[in-house]
């Protein structure tokens, strides 16, 4: 069983800041942790917005507090975010995220991170061979 709160990962190389500074991402759970999946809360500051396009995961975020929204660039469709909205990118889809307020977010990628990752040029994490 792996039991870890906030507060241990806090300031550790599992609390990873966006280069750009648009969100930070605690990471609960890993490649290396053998579940299968990563597990993050990540947080998106307020009047950001971010190009996103994870070609190489699947990911679902369940927001569980602040407000912003989802544009799917591959439609055009803007979808509201808010406490309580899960979205899951089942089609890669290339799109935006902006926060009107902080947003806190639950984050699970498949395959795993596995640790250090941070959007390039595209928004896209690579496929990595080995861990962190
Ligand atoms: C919601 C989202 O994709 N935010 C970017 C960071 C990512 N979730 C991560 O690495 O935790």
């Amino acid at each position: 069983m792996i039991v870890t709160t906030l507060g241990d990962i806090i300031g550790t190389e599992r609390d990873v800041r966006a280069e750009n500074n648009n969100w930070v991402s605690r990471r609960f759970l890993l490649r290396r942790d053998g579940v299968g999946f990563s597990l993050n809360e990540t947080t998106i500051f307020a009047g950001t917005e971010t190009l996103i396009w994870y070609k190489n995961h699947i990911e679902a975020v369940y927001c569980v507090g602040g407000r912003g929204e989802i544009e799917d660039l591959t439609t055009g469709t803007v979808h509201p975010i808010a406490d309580g909205t899960m979205y899951a990118l089942t089609g890669h889809e290339k799109h935006h995220l902006r926060a009107f307020e902080d947003m806190r977010m639950i984050c699970v990628f498949n395959p795993p991170l596995t640790g250090a990752e941070d959007h390039d040029a595209e928004g896209t994490y690579p496929l990595m061979e080995e861990d962190d």
